[in-house]
């Protein structure tokens, strides 16, 4: 959009008047960001219209993306940018004495996802409007966000994160999209006038399900497409049907809080009621949307596709056959045709905890009718396949088994489309864990390599390398992601290699004044900065990092005089506040960090900074700072990881075992161009075949892996003298399952040749602009093209901008 700077300062101070009836100069910067969010909303509410107009008048195909968790981070800044406008308002708020930094401090991230998972819809939702393809996101609206992190003692404690309460200038509660969902009570099939069975509800709860709309907007084009998030509210109820006060709080607890799990399937019943309430809300509106078109209903699968992000949502199948059956009165047959033909699905871990597995008591007890039609689909596709290819392969790929409900067998059956999220997951996925249905289903499986929006994670966040990339290639990239490519040509141009050099330098700089002035610890942007992101999770192996930094604390006591490179670790993670043994992990690095960046023998070349609560707001700023990208999980454990192409697209050199996207990283940028170390798929698989993994025997014959444990249990850490047992317990009692021993070695060298490679600038140089000129290849604009191409089939519509 075009605004000038005078049009802005007025429009600015006159909602500034209107809204707070106070003065640009008088107001807090709460008031400055609760003015200048909501002007921006009116900015793009005419592009709001005109798309959702143009949906209706073209009849356009849409994709409805249903994802339990939603992680947006802040909005202002990313709409700024994308409506073309963050220079004009970023000076005319300067021109006022105001920081648009200082703004962006008062609007609280929103974190309505664990990590990965959901910052890969968020992702998604920004490349699609960006792209001009017309994909809504379908999620809850709760009350509460992840919970937000402290350290007390060096243990994690969890705060509640109540991000509603100042207010929140982007959602619009629409009151008149209001749907009704029945949970509980029992159903009777009794007939109707033409014979057809129809359900009756006994006791049904009724709940009210209130959308709130959060819009998103698209890269300089016009675009603006929704995210629908659901809120429970109780229905006025007719006389006399009052709920009691505990009713009334079992209701309101189905939108209050997100679950803080993210690799853990954790059967509660009121975890089953949030993937019910979200799924018949958003389904039943976009049927009532689609119907006010005056189409027909048989036609649904032209108009409407429904992705079910991992299995959460995956009562997205029963939910659509029973609005079909129960409400339209189609045949199942027919009901059966359009819903496959409707739904697709992505598979997020091969985790076997994390997948979902409800009792079927429960199910009947929450949803009677939803089982009543998972029974159904059960009962014919055991029937089918059975009569095809025989029961034995039936039995192991039917929905119902031993009196639970498998929602991913429940997503596949049910959808024309099940993809993994990385070459090799998907490999996987049809090769071993999901063998038997691939035998079923050739056709229905592939591979969607995750993407990130890559105008958030460079653009908006490292402004600094943006405008070196800027002078020297051009700015086509910010549109064209693969127009990165065009760096490649400068791999040996000194100037350029600088200029990327000190693009870090200031960013390294910037995040180092951070972490002194908000956890007093002092380090040198001289060090390497290396960086490890995540969720703390046994399998992502924090641990195999801590390791090797005693490791490093262990020489440098002995010899205090070595020539070692500084490093600087820095770590951003949360544990699952009912994970015990990542909590130890916590404490661990924290005493660990306590103990090295306190001793003088150390000298500084070794800082250890772990920043609490990690969320999209402090990966912004850690980010764009790093040097080196850990990704050390164990091959075959993490799906696809996106960190790590955030990271290698802000130029930091990948650290990685062969797993996930590292593998596709390593082809992007060659082998020279990044460290790779430790056992493949292919070796740990053969370990559980042949039953052959002694974790105690290397802690025995390596001395060097013995004094290294020995350290957690004999007091040279201090204050850990349970956890210090736990780990050492767990790696060397319990076997190490994650083979941390077996990759230790092997990782020390990676860490080596990182070392060498920085210190020869020129080479380090070369490195780090190889990473970024190749990492337009995982930007979700492409992820979800091929999306919208191979799984919804849907188009991108025409734009003007
Ligand atoms: C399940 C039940 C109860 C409570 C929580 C959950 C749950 C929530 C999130 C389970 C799994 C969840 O997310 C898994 C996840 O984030 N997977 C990651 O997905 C990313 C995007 O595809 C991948 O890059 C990561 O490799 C994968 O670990």
């Amino acid at each position: 959009m075009s605004l000038t700077v005078t049009q802005f300062k007025k429009d600015f101070k006159k909602r500034l008047h209107e809204k707070y009836a106070i003065e640009v100069e008088d107001a807090s910067n709460v008031e400055w960001y609760g003015a200048l969010g909501s002007l921006v909303k009116a900015y793009y509410s005419k592009s709001l219209r005109k798309t959702h107009k143009q949906y209706i008048e073209e009849e356009t195909k849409q994709a409805y993306y249903f994802s339990i968790e939603f992680l947006p981070g802040k909005m202002l800044k990313s709409n700024l940018l994308n409506l073309g406008i963050l220079d004009v308002v970023r000076d005319g708020l300067k021109s006022m004495s105001i920081e648009l930094e200082d703004v962006m401090e008062a609007e609280p991230d929103m974190a309505l996802g664990n990590g990965g998972l959901g910052r890969l819809a968020s992702c998604f939702m920004d490349s699609a409007a960006s792209c001009a393809l017309p994909v809504h996101g379908n999620g809850i609206r709760y009350d509460y966000g992840l919970f937000k992190q402290r350290f007390v003692d060096g243990y994690q404690v969890e705060l509640p994160d109540s991000w509603l309460q100042g207010g929140n200038p982007w959602e619009v509660r629409r009151e008149n999209k209001a749907v009704e969902v029945r949970m509980g009570g029992t159903i009777a099939l009794v007939p109707d006038n033409s014979g057809n069975l129809i359900p009756r509800y006994y006791n049904a709860k009724v709940l009210r399900a209130i959308p709130y709309d959060t819009h998103m907007v698209g890269y300089e084009n016009g675009v603006v497409n929704n995210l629908r998030l659901w809120s429970v509210e109780i229905p006025v109820t007719e006389e006399g049907n009052y709920l009691t006060l505990e009713e009334r709080q079992e209701v309101e607890n189905i939108t209050a809080v997100l679950y803080p799990d993210d690799s853990n399937y954790d059967g509660r019943q009121l975890r089953l009621k949030q993937e019910y309430f979200f799924v018949s809300a958003g389904l039943q509106s976009i049927v009532n949307y689609y119907l006010r078109s005056g189409q027909a209903i048989e036609e649904l699968p032209e108009k409407v596709a429904v992705h079910i992000n991992d299995t959460h949502p995956a009562m997205c199948v029963p939910e659509l056959m029973r609005i079909l059956l129960d409400e339209a009165h189609l045949s199942w047959e027919k009901a059966w045709n359009i819903t496959v033909k409707v739904m697709s699905y992505t598979n997020h871990t091969l985790m076997a905890e994390a997948l979902e597995k409800w009792p079927t008591q429960m199910v009947e007890e929450i949803v009677p009718r939803i089982y009543q039609i998972i029974q159904e689909i059960d009962r014919r596709f055991v029937a089918d396949v059975s009569e095809q290819v025989g029961c034995d392969i039936a039995n192991r790929t039917r929905i119902i088994q031993n009196d639970h409900v498998h929602m991913a067998h429940l997503a596949i059956i049910g959808s024309h489309s099940t993809n993994g999220v990385a070459k090799i997951h998907s490999d996987l996925l049809k090769n071993v864990v999901l063998h038997d249905f691939y035998l079923l289903y050739p056709e229905r499986f592939n591979n969607k390599t995750n993407g990130i929006a890559e105008r958030r994670w460079l653009q908006l966040s490292n402004e600094e390398l943006s405008g070196v990339l800027d002078e020297t290639i051009g700015k086509t990239w910010r549109k064209d992601p693969g127009a990165l490519k065009l760096l490649e040509a400068y791999r040996k141009d000194k100037k350029v290699l600088k200029k990327i050099a000190q693009a870090k330098q200031h960013n390294k700089k910037n995040l180092a004044a951070f972490i002194k002035q908000e956890y007093d610890i002092e380090v040198s942007s001289d060090a390497i900065f290396d960086v490890q992101i995540k969720r703390l999770h046994a399998y992502k192996r924090q641990l195999l990092n801590l390791l090797h930094i005693v490791k490093l604390y262990l020489d440098l006591k002995e010899n205090p005089d070595r020539h070692e490179q500084a490093r600087v670790f820095i770590f951003g993670a949360k544990a699952a506040p009912s994970y015990d043994y990542a909590k130890t992990i916590i404490k661990c690095i924290n005493e660990v960090a306590a103990m090295v960046n306190h001793d003088p023998d150390i000298k500084g070349k070794l800082k250890i900074a772990f920043l609490p609560n990690y969320n999209v707001s402090l990966a912004e700023k850690i980010i764009p700072a790093a040097d080196v990208s850990e990704q050390i999980s164990l091959a075959s454990k993490e799906a696809s990881g996106t960190s790590n192409m955030k990271l290698m697209l802000n130029g930091a050199v990948t650290l990685a075992t062969l797993d996930g996207a590292n593998i596709e990283i390593k082809d992007a940028v060659g082998e020279e161009n990044i460290v790779i170390f430790g056992l493949t798929t292919e070796e740990v698989y053969q370990y559980y075949r042949n039953n052959n993994y002694n974790a105690r025997e290397i802690y025995e014959n390596d001395p060097t892996i013995h004094r290294v444990l020995n350290a957690f249990i004999d007091g040279t850490i201090p204050n850990i003298s349970r956890e210090g047992q736990e780990i050492f317990d767990s790696l060397v009692k319990y076997n190490d399952e994650y083979f941390t021993l077996r990759d230790f070695n092997d990782y020390v060298k990676g860490q080596e040749t990182i070392a060498a490679a920085y210190q020869d600038t020129e080479r380090w140089g070369e490195m780090c602009l190889m990473n970024i000129a190749n990492a337009g290849r995982f930007s979700a604009d492409q992820t979800v093209e091929r999306y919208a191409e191979d799984i919804w089939h849907i188009e991108a519509v025409a734009t003007e901008e």
